[in-house]
């Protein structure tokens, strides 16, 4: 019944019991309604807590696509609010949603140290819809809930202990609650018969500017706004009805589906079952070759996971110029707190940098972050071969470059995984695993472990040009260019996507990285490139008179300094020339038609990726865009938007565009056929 219950003399402990989080489900809540029903006149306390190490995550997520089934949060709360035998929270964990919501409705409130306590609800699409947007600024202040509830925020055992949202901390919560003295408890009204807080506009107005900055385009943050705001203007129970009613409403929206898509996608990111019997290797020691940006963010996010990392460079400058990309980066972490001096001197201590391959240590991996070019990796490869044990795994770090061709030049190709990192490093979650025709399940399995070790999301993806992120990029930048050609402007692009939920559109972004990185991509494919589909050089031109973008001060915008950014009518000339060359005649093209072409174009290639298993599910697509091309979190990654458009809508759009260039707007077969079905890209199951 996901509830233990344990008497002790006169007190009943009442174990959250439902592993590994014990998020509260319909059979959590039927047995917290049995406890209310049987307390007897032998019990002068309840003390509830988590079985584990949470005390609860909240309520299960995947009940919300159900109709609610009673005994539903809010009145087993009020329920226990209510109960003559005071109930008093032992907080040992973790105490979320839900969970922060039992906690608010007990009589007293105990931590452990460790705990969290918070109301998260809104990165889920929803509200607090347990009494949370009532109980906590009656609780708090109406100013912390606005600070609490809104971004969904948990507070630190003593940051709840500071704003009173709980009355105690101790080492043993549990039996802190068992020795409480219950006066103190009986003299003090419930949470919702507290007085309501005063109306704070101020405080109001704040929340809804931090909420349209941090979680722009988002509807829960400014409907839990609207309810904290409800507690100083309507009684309790009234407050509760529209708290309740909004809860119902928000959880069906595209908004929470597509949050819920992205929270269960994440938690669904592992090994294929395929290497459930597979032992890695257990990694103690890594070499990274390469200490510039890249292999420095790679080494240091293995040191921070334990590992022993040393670094290769290929002469003494560059020794020393990766020391200083470490340093760099130890002592980032020390000026945002999240290192002491001491351990980041440590960090810059431990991490060794050596120049060659003559002295390394044996060890368990090693991953290239060298540059681009494959007679490069191949030299990097052929002397890891020779200086590491034969159990070491050999990964490459490339972003486009051939897996399958770079382990040919080894004498056990079987040894090479591709792990494909996201500047920087050390912060992207993301980790695109690259299986090569020859790469063997232990080497893909240690992939898998090592992502797991960096917290990092791990998306298998099979051998092609830019695997599944920078393939879809490619194909998104080149139909903002055939727009710009066509008539639409830089900023009329970005100003689309950000009216998507992008934080930036793709030009803006591409001044961020630098216009020289998808120049060097396009020469290198010049050869191989289909001499019959339309190319944009544009950027060739850009690229070619210095305009690189921020870095260079000018790319796409004019950089003047200071941060901001100003559009550069040099461009709009450059455009027009380039499109009277091509014999161009040019138009208006609406934002509305500009989202429509650039998702259209991203999202038939996506479906090439998932039909030609290059990617093994749509959800996998889903994580890649959503944690390495800025894909807004609210729309679920660009296959859960597809589904919302509907594959039968995207085939219409493409066949339209398809008219007009059918080289460009080959529609991917998957889309022909999900259209013809009826089906979904979620659906789809990887190719046999
Ligand atoms: N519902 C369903 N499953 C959940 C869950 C939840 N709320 N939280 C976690 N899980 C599953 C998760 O999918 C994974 O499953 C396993 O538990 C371990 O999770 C009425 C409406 C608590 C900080 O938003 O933030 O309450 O992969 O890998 O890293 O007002 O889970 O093992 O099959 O994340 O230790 C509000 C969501 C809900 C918190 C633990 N609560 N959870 O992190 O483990 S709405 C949240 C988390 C609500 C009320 C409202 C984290 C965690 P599997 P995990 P973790």
């Amino acid at each position: 019944m996901s509830i233990r219950i344990e008497k002790q003399g006169q007190a009943m402990i009442v174990r959250l019991d439902n592993p590994p989080v014990n998020a509260i489900g319909h059979a959590m809540r039927l047995g917290l309604r049995d406890v209310l029903d049987q307390l007897d006149g032998g019990v002068d306390r309840v003390v509830v807590t988590g079985a584990g190490s949470a005390f609860a995550a909240g309520a299960d997520a995947r009940e919300f696509d159900a109709p609610p089934a009673e005994p539903h949060l809010p009145d087993v709360i009020a329920a226990l609010e209510q109960c003559p035998v005071p109930w008093i929270a032992a907080i040992n964990g973790v105490a979320l949603g839900g969970g922060a919501e039992i906690v608010l409705g007990c009589g007293y409130r105990i931590a452990a140290p460790g705990a969290q306590i918070g109301l998260p609800e809104v990165t889920l699409g929803v509200i607090p819809g347990a009494g949370g947007t009532q109980r906590l600024p009656r609780l708090v202040g109406m100013k912390a809930a606005l600070d609490i509830i809104p971004q969904g925020k948990a507070l630190k055992a003593d940051e709840a202990l500071a704003v009173g949202l709980i009355d105690q901390i101790a080492d043993d919560p549990l039996q802190a609650a068992l020795a409480l003295d219950l006066a103190i408890v009986s003299d003090r009204p419930a949470v919702s018969a507290m007085p309501a807080p005063g109306r704070d506009d101020e405080a109001i107005a704040a929340a809804r500017d931090a909420a349209n900055r941090k979680m722009r385009m988002q509807t829960a943050p400014q409907r839990a706004i609207d309810l904290v705001a409800l507690s100083a203007e309507l009684p309790f129970d009234d407050a509760m009805q529209q708290e309740r009613a909004a809860f119902l409403e928000l959880r069906q929206l595209d908004q929470a589906r597509a949050l819920r898509h992205a929270f269960f996608a994440e938690r669904g990111a592992k090994a294929p079952a395929s290497l459930k019997d597979v032992a890695p290797v257990d990694v103690r020691s890594a070499i990274v070759v390469g200490g510039g940006t890249m292999g420095a963010g790679i080494a240091y996010a293995l040191d921070r996971a334990g590992i022993a990392v040393t670094i290769v460079e290929n002469d003494q400058g560059a020794v020393e110029r990766a020391g200083v990309n470490i340093a760099r980066l130890a002592e980032a972490a020390e000026k945002r707190g999240l290192m002491s001096a001491a351990q980041s001197a440590e960090v810059k201590q431990r991490i060794a940098v050596v120049e060659g391959y003559g002295a390394l240590p044996a060890a368990d991996l090693a991953i290239e972050a060298v540059f681009e070019e494959m007679a490069v990796k191949h030299a990097v490869f052929s002397a890891l071969e020779k200086a590491l044990p034969a159990h070491a795994v050999l990964a490459t770090n490339t972003s486009y470059l051939d897996v399958n061709r770079i382990a040919a030049v080894l004498s056990a190709p079987s040894r090479l995984v591709g792990l494909h990192f996201f500047a920087p490093a050390h912060i992207m979650k993301l980790l695109e695993i690259v299986e090569g025709e020859a790469t063997s399940d232990v080497a893909l399995a240690t992939g898998f472990a090592l992502a797991k070790r960096l917290k990092k999301i791990p998306v298998l993806a099979g051998v092609c040009d830019g695997f599944i992120g920078n393939r879809i990029l490619t194909r998104y930048r080149e139909q903002a260019d055939m727009l710009l050609l066509d008539g639409a402007t830089p900023w009329e692009v970005d100003e689309a996507m950000a009216a998507f939920g992008y934080a930036m559109g793709p030009y803006e972004t591409q001044d961020l990285s630098g216009l020289d990185i998808a120049y060097a991509n396009r020469k290198r494919k010049a050869e191989t490139r289909d001499p019959a589909r339309r190319y944009i050089a544009i950027q060739d031109r850009m690229v070619e008179q210095g305009r690189l973008g921020r870095k260079t001060g000018v790319g796409w915008y004019r950089y003047p300094g200071g941060g901001g950014k100003v559009v550069d009518p040099l461009i709009e000339d450059l455009i027009r020339e380039e499109a009277h060359f091509a014999k161009v005649a040019r138009r208006e093209f609406s934002a509305g038609e500009i989202r429509e072409r650039l998702l259209a174009a991203m999202i038939n290639e996506a479906a090439a990726i998932l039909d030609e298993g290059i990617a093994a599910a749509a959800a996998d697509i889903d994580l890649v865009t959503l944690h390495g091309y800025g894909f807004p979190r609210w729309r679920g990654g660009l296959m859960h938007y597809a589904d919302t458009v509907g594959a039968g809508a995207i085939h219409e759009r493409l066949q339209r565009y398809r008219k007009e260039d059918p080289v460009v707007w080959r529609i991917s077969p998957l889309i022909e056929r999900l259209a013809e079905s009826g089906g979904r890209f979620a659906d789809v199951k990887p190719a046999e």
